[in-house]
């Protein structure tokens, strides 16, 4: 055939409706699991009698509870999984494959028995080809498939050392495909088989280049066309390109196609994600041989050390945040909703850009990035700690070409990262602050190297980086050149410092570094929903302390105007094993709680970030307070509108603008009882209110004013906690004659690593008065009910801390050995029944025999 004559049989082809023939057939493979969870021998077998394990469906976890636990450990290990599928006919003369999503972390599957194949890593997708293992008759008939999946902590598989859970299980979807013997290849590292680039873009035109491999699986010499057709938004054809191709029996054929200039395109943005799909078809004719689509977007961009980051031509400051994927009771294994529910959440505090960290997530997350608009930085995770052997490296390397291959046509992704903190642990994983391991670290470095080249060789089309705790380490080992992106992780104000030293730091960073571009890719401080405070300090864990850390940082990074961008660590609280604070085993550095509740935080940055008129009026979780008569109470409203009106049991108190942040703050003095708040304010096209109910309970300081019924003090603490039995917990003060409060001591806070076990009371136990001696109440003669809270706070031996209580004299407890008696971190309480005669009040005394007294609470109560 001449090429004209070839082209105008392609045309008329074309202009045919396309048959279906042979196209791809997909079946979800997420129901009725059997999960035994623990290793067994033969499990693959399909002898073996699974009757009495437990039916699952997918996604699945087993270690969605274990945060909860006092335990402190998070199951790491083996489990099964089995399930039998029917497969029929329709399946001769297919190809048929198991696509698995995400398996934590190593997973072997077997068909029928017979070993499938094994994949390393839990945040990458991976594709068997098992064609050969299924059994197929004219009948419906049962196949096995069986996974051993396996958890354990593996010394050549990243993660190594991480701050965040290692959920075990088949925690993403499951996927059959059945495809004809010709198709686009399904093995090449999990992905598609089509990648697709635009190397260049503008307003006026863009280029598009599409490579891809097609397999001839079939016994005879395929000849067929390959076509790319590009849609718009409104699916509407906008270009397309087609070309003859023949592949012989049992071979591939990579080729690469250009797409005829598209004119004038929709960019792509996080304000306008205008988002295309490219439709890869291999036919024969009219005929459908297989199918696949594709996202695609229109954008460009740069980064610059002086300028920060532009896109389509424009400086954007990125505004960001990081997401773990974990969600209360669930593990890592969410649904597709749940992974909605989080973006749109990110989206609508303001952010244009998020970080996965610190691993590839479903590929939910990166189709709802391109839909929704937010920038990508999509990383693996080797995470504080490097194992520098071959091994570690190649696991890494493999992970590497996963994540971009399996992401590498969507449009938002900007930025892919190879490690995080790596120069944090020493060789013996023990964290250190000094490197001076020099064989470690030229280890390290060269492996460094090659894995950032790898990220460039796999896309010379973005960026790579490197996420960099803040030590002078990586400059002066010269690491922080390697990446494209210089990334760094700060947490002055919060592990250390004071949040005002972030511009300081990083500018001297800049400075140092003028050809380096530089990111905030993590910053930030805890806050848990149970604690509040009108005196807010670092590592109180309130919403208060939070808002004070982030305000600074928001105020710093705008004079900052060399800064990329900024991300925040992090958008929504995590499970971390291994750590206490006010909760145990969670890092709740979030923007929003585990359960998806948006904190004060949330509402700062979207009073500053997104421009929908708002009013929120904090402390949101502080429903219930108490305070001493005549005390005032700080009220701070978030709003981006230009000005605020507070009104309390519906009188007005003021009408203010709001500052620079964004922030209006009232101090106002609330009435026993019911306090109905409300903010108010207007824009030309809207008016918004937020209302919100304080109850609040007036306290006398002096205690024989008025009848005295209960008083529970937080000790050694000025934050309030109230308690599942609605008991607030306040602020604790130095005794006065004729109130209450503690003789002796200073106040002090367990080591964040310390996790509490023994109690649902945690955050009354994270504060203690250290070396208290003792505690007056002033109260009138009667007879009270007494409870003290006590944990051991440091690791020592028995007979270290040793102290006896004594109440008026009379000893109550003898020779209180909180280690020997409790452990470590064990949480004790302990009541009696007192009486207070002769107006002498209650007098507690605290006498240490060995090492310090320490109280973490105390309640008296009236009994008659
Ligand atoms: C970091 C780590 C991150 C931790 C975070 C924290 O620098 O990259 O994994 O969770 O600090 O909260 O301590």
């Amino acid at each position: 055939m001449t090429r004209k004559l070839l082209l105008f049989v392609l045309l008329l082809a074309l202009s045919c409706p396309f048959v279906k023939g042979q196209s791809r057939l997909i079946w979800s493979l997420n129901d009725g699991w059997k999960y035994l969870p623990n290793g067994a021998d033969f499990a693959q077998r399909p002898k073996a009698d699974d009757s009495k394990w437990e039916t699952v469906d997918l996604p699945h976890t087993w270690n969605a509870k274990d945060p909860f636990d006092d335990d402190e450990t998070s199951r790491r290990g083996i489990s099964w999984y089995r399930k039998k599928i029917m497969l029929d006919s329709r399946f001769k003369n297919k190809k048929l494959y198991l696509n698995f999503e995400g398996v934590g972390q190593v997973a072997d599957v077997y068909v029928n028995g017979v070993f499938a194949g094994q994949h390393k890593g839990g945040y990458t997708a991976f594709t068997f080809d098992v064609t050969h293992l299924v059994k197929l008759s004219d009948k419906p008939t049962e196949n096995l498939i069986a996974l051993q999946v396996n958890n354990a902590q593996n010394d050549f598989l990243p993660p190594l050392s991480i701050g965040y859970a290692s959920y075990g299980g088949i925690y993403r979807d499951v996927w059959l495909v059945a495809a004809s013997k010709l198709h686009f290849d399904l093995l090449d590292h999990g992905s598609k088989g089509v990648y697709i680039s635009t190397p260049a873009v503008s307003a006026a035109s863009a280029s598009v280049k599409i490579k891809s491999t097609i397999v001839n699986d079939a016994e005879t010499e395929q000849k067929f066309q390959i076509q790319h057709i590009i849609y718009n938004a409104q699916n509407k054809e906008v270009g397309s390109v087609l070309k003859q191709i023949a592949v012989g029996a049992g071979q591939s054929i990579k080729n690469e196609l250009d797409v005829p200039e598209i004119k004038n395109p929709k960019l792509w943005s996080p304000d306008h994600p205008n988002l295309y799909h490219v439709k890869s078809i291999v036919r024969q004719g009219t005929l459908v041989i297989d199918e696949i689509d594709n996202p695609l977007g229109f954008r460009w961009f740069s980064f610059s050390p002086n300028e920060g980051f532009s896109l389509n031509g424009q400086k954007l400051v990125l505004r960001g945040t990081n997401r773990h994927q974990d969600f209360k009771d669930k593990g890592d294994a969410l649904t597709a909703e749940d992974h909605y529910r989080d973006m749109k959440l990110i989206k609508e505090m303001g952010c244009n850009f998020l970080r996965l960290a610190h691993y590839p997530q479903a590929p939910e997350v990166l189709q709802l990035a391109d839909k929704m608009g937010l920038l990508i930085w999509e990383e693996i995770p080797l995470v504080n700690y490097m194992n520098p052997v071959p091994e570690f490296f190649s696991n890494s390397r493999n992970m590497i070409k996963e994540m971009i291959r399996q992401n590498y046509n969507h449009p938002s992704v900007i930025v892919w990262g190879s490690m995080n903190e790596v120069l944090l642990w020493s060789e013996k994983a023990e964290r250190i602050q000094v490197q001076d391991n020099m064989k470690y670290i030229n280890k390290l470095k060269k492996y460094a190297v090659k894995l950032d080249s790898t990220v460039r060789a796999e896309d010379p089309l973005r960026t790579s980086t490197m996420a960099m705790h803040m030590s002078d380490d990586y400059d002066k080992f010269k690491l922080s050149d390697v990446p494209g992106l210089a990334s760094y992780n700060i947490y002055n104000g919060w592990y250390s410092g004071k949040p005002e030293e972030f511009k300081p730091i990083i500018d001297a960073k800049h400075k140092a570094n003028p050809m380096q571009v530089l990111f905030i890719s993590e910053y930030g401080a805890e806050s848990d929903n149970q604690v509040n405070t009108e005196r807010p300090v670092r590592f109180d864990f309130t919403g208060q302390y939070q808002r004070i850390f982030h305000e600074a940082y928001i105020m710093q990074m705008r004079q900052m105007p060399y800064l990329a961008g900024t991300a925040i660590w992090n958008q929504f609280d995590f499970s971390q094993p291994n750590v206490g604070g006010v909760s145990n085993n969670m890092n709740q550095k979030g923007m929003v709680t585990w359960d998806r509740k948006p904190k004060d935080v949330y509402y700062l940055y979207k009073a500053n970030w997104n421009p929908q008129p708002m009013v929120y009026i904090a402390s949101r979780d502080w429903q219930t307070r108490a305070g001493l008569k005549n005390a005032t109470s700080t009220i701070v409203v978030y709003s981006n509108l230009n000005e605020v009106v507070l009104t309390l049991n519906g009188k007005q108190v003021s009408t203010k603008k709001p500052d620079a942040l964004h922030k209006c703050v009232w101090t106002i003095q609330l009435q026993s009882g019911e306090n109905k708040i409300a903010a108010s304010g207007s824009n030309t096209q809207q008016d918004v209110t937020d209302n919100f109910t304080v109850n609040y309970r007036i306290y006398d300081e002096n205690l024989s004013a008025g009848p005295f019924r209960e008083i529970a003090v937080n000790v050694g603490s000025d934050v309030q906690y109230i308690d599942g039995s609605n008991h607030i917990w306040i602020e604790d003060r130095p005794y006065k004659s004729g109130s209450f409060g503690h003789i002796g001591g200073t106040p002090a806070m367990l080591n964040i690593k310390t996790v509490k076990k023994n109690t649902a009371d945690n955050p009354l136990y994270y504060s203690y008065q250290d070396g208290i001696k003792g505690y007056r109440f002033d109260v009138a003669d009667g007879t009270y009910e007494l409870e003290l809270s006590f944990i051991e706070s440091d690791k020592i031996q028995k007979t270290e801390r040793v102290f006896d209580v004594l109440v008026n004299g009379d000893r109550l407890i003898s020779d209180l050995d909180l280690s020997g008696d409790c452990g470590f971190g064990v949480a004790l309480r302990k009541k009696f029944i007192i009486t207070a005669a002769d107006n002498k009040g209650i007098n507690v005394s605290f006498n240490a025999k060995a090492g310090k007294a320490t109280l973490s609470g105390i309640r008296l109560r009236a009994v008659n």
